[in-house]
């Protein structure tokens, strides 16, 4: 059986309907478990909502809803996304599941089991929108003096009876890990900021709440609910069968890869591992903490009303162009940019005017001069050879490098080189002349540009799955032959060359884009 290959998102707050940093995440994730399934890899895909926590409870209260209504009603609107973006996932979870609920309750009883949770009063600063505890020390100054949290959220300060985890006991044993599996968190800032917090020291964690109901039970402690990031972290063992499903577990536990936002790292390099490690459960492999997405270079808010819907990009610009722009344009790991602008000039730019003209070229000098029979035999010239070589070392070894890396842009841009590449050789070699002065010149170049373009889209299906799919189709590729083997196969275009396949004239699979402005 396969290697499995376990990978998740953060589960999104479902307090609002998502926006393009949600989108960015899902599809990130969504690229590295096509790209793994292409490497065979028996892949679990998982994203959902987390829908416990003093958050929701507000925002429910605001809109006369109940917690429970405002979850059903928003979670709807992030599954709905992650459908029309083409989000492979495997599971979308919500942790209003009854499966979670017990998950969440075995693992605490695990913790409780090692001596680890502890019933005292608890005194300090919360940010209910960081849902985040903060040590004095941590806290920075806002207008008036007012508190803030180091994310710039407003803190208040908290008393209640609560359940405590031992976090001070896991300090050294969470720097003993770090050191012994240095890429635990990724990329390397992010490392160094999780190390220099820990050994500052780790004060115990408050992890239930008495003031609202919207959560897990405490399993014993009636009037207690586990504080949102306990059950929340949970959700990726539920997703793996915890605690009941033990081959299941087995399986795919522990995860390959938690792709997370920067700004909750300290949730998942800090408090999971030592949840964990009291559990005595295995440690996820690795952590990667993207980057944030700004629009136009400015941080998005409500407030300053720059909040971008990430269904309407996809709406008026098409799901491929966008995913492809925040993945070829977004240094991975680094904070991102966006806007209209940019989205258009890079799809135009990449994908109509380059690898889109160049399908369309070849596709439709196979239809219109061959009949649509592909040509096959021939004898090829240093030119072709070169090529072929060029192309094949970008997909067969630098792209699933980088993409193997989690260095999504730069695979993207391995990828695009060599379609430059190809465009080079077709002004070179002007196939449309061969027509008329040397037909069976013009029959080898049109076969090596086949073989490439069947290459180049296969290597860039994960970040465009719709387009990359729809081409090679047209291009008569089967289905089960669009993964790392194919690179391998040298009988493969023989076989279709002598088959009754006929290319068609091609229908355009990368259209230009016009920028929407605010007049239209
Ligand atoms: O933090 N650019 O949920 P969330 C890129 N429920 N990514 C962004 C972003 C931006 N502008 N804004 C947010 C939570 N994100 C918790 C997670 S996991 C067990 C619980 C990312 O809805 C953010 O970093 O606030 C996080 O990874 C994800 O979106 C969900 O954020």
């Amino acid at each position: 059986m396969a290697d499995p290959f376990y990978i998740t998102t953060a589960i999104h707050y479902p307090n609002g309907k998502p926006h393009i940093g949600h989108a960015y995440e899902m599809i990130a994730a969504d690229a590295i478990a096509r790209f793994q399934r292409q490497q065979g890899r028996d892949v679990f895909f998982q994203t959902g909502t987390d829908e416990h926590g003093l958050k929701m409870v507000q925002t429910a209260r605001a809109r006369d809803l109940t917690a429970r209504e405002l979850a059903d009603e928003m979670s709807g609107y992030f599954r709905v996304m992650a459908e029309k973006l083409d989000i492979s996932c495997d599971r979308f979870i919500r942790t209003s599941e009854a499966d979670h609920y017990r998950a969440s309750q075995a693992i605490w009883e695990k913790m409780a089991a090692k001596g680890d949770l502890y019933l005292d009063r608890y005194e300090g600063w919360y940010s209910v929108r960081d849902e985040a505890f903060y040590e004095e020390k941590e806290l920075q100054e806002g207008e008036g003096g007012q508190k803030l949290s180091p994310q710039g959220t407003p803190v208040e300060w908290t008393k209640e009876e609560t359940w405590f985890f031992r976090l001070s006991k896991y300090q050294q044993p969470l720097l003993d890990f770090y050191a012994a599996n240095p890429d635990f968190i990724r990329p390397e800032s992010r490392r160094n900021e999780v190390l220099r917090f820990v050994e500052g020291g780790l004060v115990d964690l408050s992890v239930s709440r008495t003031s609202f109901d919207w959560g897990v039970p405490v399993p014993g402690s009636p009037g207690h609910v586990m504080y949102v990031w306990v059950d929340a972290l949970t959700n990726y063992l539920t997703g793996a069968g915890f605690p009941d499903d033990a081959e299941r577990l087995a399986r795919y536990w522990p995860a390959d890869l938690h792709l997370i936002g920067k700004d909750i790292v300290r949730f998942h390099t800090v408090y999971w591992p030592a949840f964990l490690m009291s559990a005595d459960i295995a440690l996820p492999k690795q952590v990667f903490g993207h980057g944030f997405l700004l629009n136009r270079g400015e941080k998005m808010s409500k407030s300053v009303g720059n909040v971008v819907d990430p269904m309407e990009l996809a709406e008026t610009y098409g799901v491929d162009a966008l995913r492809y722009f925040l993945l070829r344009d977004v240094s991975f790991g680094q904070d991102g940019t966006f806007s209209d602008e940019a989205i258009v000039t890079r799809a135009n730019a990449d994908l109509s005017n380059s690898f889109g003209n160049l399908a369309q070229r070849v596709l439709s000098m196979i239809a219109k001069n061959l009949d649509g029979a592909l040509p096959f035999g021939g004898k090829e010239t240093e030119a072709d050879l070169d090529l072929a070589a060029k192309v094949s070392y970008a997909t067969s070894v630098e792209v699933p490098r980088a993409f193997f890396d989690l260095a999504l842009n730069q695979g993207i841009e391995d990828w695009i080189r060599a379609v430059f590449a190809c465009n080079q050789y077709v002004d070179a070699q002007e196939p449309w002349k061969l027509r008329k002065t040397d037909p069976e010149r013009m029959k080898v170049v049109l076969a090596r540009l086949f073989i490439c373009i069947r290459d180049l889209a296969i290597a860039i299906l994960p970040v465009v799955p719709a387009s990359a799919t729809r081409l090679l189709d047209a291009m008569g590729i089967l289905a089960d032959e669009r993964d790392q083997h194919a690179y391998a196969d040298s009988g493969w275009y023989e076989r279709l060359a002598t088959s009754d396949f006929r290319v068609a004239a091609p229908i355009p699979i990368f259209p230009r884009l016009e920028l929407k402005t605010s007049e239209d």
